[in-house]
């Protein structure tokens, strides 16, 4: 009998042998090659090392749990460890894994997965260097295997063409198109050749480690915001059903990694719903610079800024949801001791680009410190061994832990507008609201049109995804096609469909969408203007400041 505090936690001892097992108990997935417990215990491979408060580190297989103790199993110390010695046993072992029998069921395989080892500090047998120019991506060409499907990605999808292959024969390889770095060729960092990558040669850019240090640091708060597109991503990778509160459990696993407030985009997205609703009215009364571009989109962003700087005034000012958020979750903090950093939970590449823009620092600061995508937030669970399928669910924290179903559908494409236009339509009854959903926004296609009135007039709206599909639409309008409101995403269906959530194919890019509906009918309140939290920092954190905070300017 007695407990043990197992990372803050008091687990009871009901006869465990030792810490590991006690560990486990207390949900937590301790690694380790050498424990089988009904063998005796070896305690050679170290794996499983843990910090007692005093600062020691002992195996946790062979360490007797005792009444008192407080045992820390995640900290930045321990994670180092683990992956010296993963990358001690990488270093002499063969690296055949593709061919090997094993290949997939490999424990070393598997935790040096876990614990994301994608570089040895030992000498390697490839010459490539990678291109790390890019905030988003990396391009190892020596991982390369020559498919061509990031080519024809980059091409046909997004209209950009900035990869290729170069030289011909046996000495052909990946590069860009004039051979330049990423960060210089053009690249918007959409990241759908990453998603597209059957092996390494393409890999979304790692920030986990910033983030675990801003974690394990005493003396700062950790704040994070989760997108709507997250939510309805991660189920299967965390192996748990669709139907659980996922959005609750993702909280209750940040809480957990040791994230102080865990918040919702959806909010900055509300937000975003009222600024720029208002910006469409005043341009339809002074009939000026339409159609409204949308601009949360960093990739679409970038994209217009390049090929069709001639355009640029229709661009929204509204800064996009992610940076909206941060800039108010940070004013609200601002007299905080601590220091805070800001992460941001994305499906999206090219946010880790964003949040870097000059153009978005308020005062010189960067607003968001670090963005992860799902799949590194995934990743960070897994890392300490949290089971999602058995964690209870938690509610996101205050002041900012309201959201509707408006700001939800964000995340799925024609989102943005559907939203938009509830804000706009002057009737708010249930009806009105089903009556919009079958107005021609929601679906897959990558390009959706519908018409309604509104100040007397008829409006004609346009929901686009896919940068190619935005280039047709942007022909049309310069051919002389009259457009008022257009919603342009990078990612073909939308950040559902962003490079930074697990790999997902057609079908199950529509179920995230289906998800992400059937989460706005759950909501109890489903107009962004009905937020009243978001309505309250209208008269108060916001009053004479929503210029600066909520928007940016394109030029700059
Ligand atoms: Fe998106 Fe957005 S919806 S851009 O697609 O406007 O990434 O999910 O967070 O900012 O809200 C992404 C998603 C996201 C922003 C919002
Ligand atoms: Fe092309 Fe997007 Fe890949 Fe950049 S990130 S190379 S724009 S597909």
């Amino acid at each position: 009998t007695g407990y043990v505090t197992i990372d803050g936690i008091p687990i009871a001892m009901e006869g465990e042998k030792n810490l590991l097992e006690l560990i486990r108990k207390a949900g937590i997935d301790l690694p380790t090659f050498c424990y089988y417990s009904e063998l005796s215990v070896y305690g050679a491979c170290r794996m499983c090392m843990v910090e007692t408060k005093e600062g020691a580190m002992v195996a946790a297989c062979s360490t007797q749990p005792k009444e008192g103790m407080e045992i820390l199993t995640n900290t930045p110390r321990l994670r180092r460890h683990r992956k010296m010695i993963l990358e001690l046993l990488l270093a002499k072992h063969c690296r055949d894994c593709t061919i090997c029998e094993k290949n997939g069921r490999c424990r070393l395989q598997e935790l040096a997965n876990r614990f994301g080892i994608t570089r040895l500090r030992f000498p390697g047998d490839t010459e490539a260097r990678p291109d790390a120019s890019s905030r988003c991506i990396t391009l190892d060409t020596g991982k390369c295997i020559l498919c061509g499907d990031c080519v024809r990605m980059c091409s046909e999808v997004q209209n950009l063409g900035i990869l290729t292959f170069r030289n011909r024969g046996s000495r052909m390889t990946l590069g860009t198109r004039d051979g330049k770095p990423l960060a210089k060729s053009g690249c918007v960092g959409c990241g759908q050749c990453a998603a597209v990558c059957p092996t390494g040669a393409i890999v979304v850019k790692n920030d986990r480690e910033r983030v675990w240090e801003a974690i394990g640091d005493p003396d700062t708060k950790v704040i994070a915001q989760i997108a709507p597109a997250v939510r309805v991503a991660v189920a299967e990778e965390l192996r748990c059903a669709p139907t659980d509160n996922i959005l609750g459990k993702l909280v209750a696993s940040m809480h957990r990694l040791g994230f102080d407030e865990v918040f919702d985009t959806c909010t900055g997205a509300d937000l975003t719903v009222l600024e720029e609703s208002a910006e469409l009215i005043a341009r339809l009364e002074e009939n000026r610079d339409l159609p409204l571009f949308t601009s949360c989109c960093p990739a679409w962003v970038s994209y217009l800024k390049q090929k069709h700087p001639e355009l640029v005034s229709h661009l929204s000012s509204c800064r996009s949801p992610m940076e909206m958020f941060a800039a108010v979750i940070r004013e609200q903090y601002k007299s905080s001791r601590k220091n805070i950093v800001h992460v941001a939970v994305m499906p999206c590449t090219a946010k880790k680009e964003e949040a870097a823009l000059e153009r978005l620092k308020i005062g010189g600061i960067q607003q968001v410190d670090y963005v992860i995508t799902t799949q590194e937030l995934i990743r960070m669970i897994r890392e300490c061994g949290i089971l999602f399928s058995e964690i209870e669910p938690e509610g996101l924290d205050m002041p900012f832990g309201a959201a509707t179903g408006a700001g939800t559908i964000f995340g799925t494409a024609g989102g943005v507008t559907e939203a938009v236009l509830r804000r706009l339509s002057s009737d708010k009854s249930p009806a009105a609201l089903r009556e919009l959903a079958f107005r021609g926004v929601r679906g897959a296609a990558g390009l959706k049109e519908t018409e309604v009135s509104c100040m007397g007039r008829t409006l004609r709206i346009a929901a686009v995804s896919g940068l190619k599909n935005a280039e047709d639409l942007l022909t049309r309008i310069q051919e002389g096609e009259h457009y008022d409101f257009v919603e342009v995403m990078a990612c073909p269906g939308g950040c559902a469909g962003g490079a930074g959530q697990p790999f997902a194919a057609g079908d199950s890019r529509r179920q995230r969408s289906k998800e992400l509906y059937a989460a706005d009918r759950m909501s109890s309140i489903k107009r962004s203007e009905e937020n009243s939290l978001v309505l309250s920092l209208y008269g108060g954190l916001l009053k004479g400041k929503a210029r600066k905070l909520l928007h940016t300017e394109h030029n700059g």
